[in-house]
């Protein structure tokens, strides 16, 4: 569980904070998820929304209430919780109707969840090449210098994830995403997608009968990858019509709408690779 310890919380005003607060952004996949699985839960929340744009999560404020630099974050009675997937493993025991994470099917589902995470820079990689225009997504160089100035500790060591959240952007802003990265990613969620659709065979969510986390985890992965072109229709026809379904849903459907500027440059990003030939369909060979 990645809650962090009183001493890594340099922010004090959130420890009394209570109820349930979520710091979180609109368009944020993480956030995102977090926020269909409170709607699914029924659980009020009070919401602290933290402009990724305007890079306010490297502000000392925000640093100091996640030494990581990422949203969302959960504060429950002043209890600050990090990592989505985490922050749903503990809401799932602490509100456990609907139980969204099967008791029998535990072990398996924090599995799925790992295998989900692990994924997540490369879905990052593919939201930034095909989804978000440079211009819009890099990070000013002054504020990496100040997130990485700001010493900060999780769980009471420094956090070695900076470094990686650090190399990302810093890449980013050297080379963009090449090629090669975006194909490498692509093929990944390639081979993660042809287990997932075998799932949907004879079943009509991806734990089963019932919606479970694992749904609302790689239905945001969808959401993103379907804006980013992944041709999911072409290639996992099942998912993609369990994908719609969960999108006609409200608690799913108001979670995941797009401004309409970001709509509009994407559709823009979209023509300009259509005419050059570096669609992801084109660059990852799908
Ligand atoms: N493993 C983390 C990943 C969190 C993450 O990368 N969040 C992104 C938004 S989806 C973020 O805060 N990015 C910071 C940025 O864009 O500057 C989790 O599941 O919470």
């Amino acid at each position: 569980m990645a809650r962090l310890l009183d001493e890594d919380i340099k922010t004090r005003e959130v420890l009394d904070w209570q109820g349930i607060h979520l710091l979180h952004f609109v368009g944020s996949a993480c956030s995102q998820k977090t926020r269909i699985f409170l709607n699914l839960k029924g659980i009020d929340w009070v919401s602290h929304p933290v402009n990724l744009g305007a890079q306010r999560n490297y502000t000392p404020w925000f640093l100091g209430i996640n030494p990581r630099g990422l949203v969302p974050v959960l504060v429950h009675d002043g209890a600050v919780h990090i990592e989505s997937n985490d922050i749903l493993t503990y809401l799932d025991q602490a509100f456990p109707a609907p139980k969204l994470i099967s008791s029998v099917a535990r072990e398996e589902t924090l599995g799925l969840l790992r295998e989900e995470d692990d994924l997540h820079l490369d879905l990052r990689a593919l939201s930034m090449r095909f989804v978000i225009p440079k211009f819009l997504a890099g990070k000013k160089p002054s504020s990496l210098e100040a997130y990485e100035r700001t010493l900060g500790t999780v769980g009471g060591v420094p956090d070695p994830r900076k470094a990686i959240e650090l190399g990302f952007w810093r890449d980013y802003a050297r080379q963009g995403i090449s090629d090669e990265h975006a194909t490498s990613a692509a093929r990944k969620f390639q081979q993660v997608y042809g287990a997932l659709e075998a799932r949907l065979g004879g079943q009509p969510y991806l734990m089963g009968e019932s919606l479970s986390v694992i749904d609302i985890a790689w239905f945001i992965y969808t959401h993103r990858l379907s804006a980013a072109g992944y041709p999911f229709e072409r290639l996992h026809p099942a998912i993609h019509r369990w994908y719609l379904a969960l999108l006609e849903r409200e608690e799913f459907s108001k979670e995941v709408q797009v401004p309409p500027p970001l709509g509009l440059i994407t559709r823009g990003l979209h023509a300009v690779q259509a005419v050059r030939g570096s669609t992801l369909v084109r660059v990852a060979g799908l």
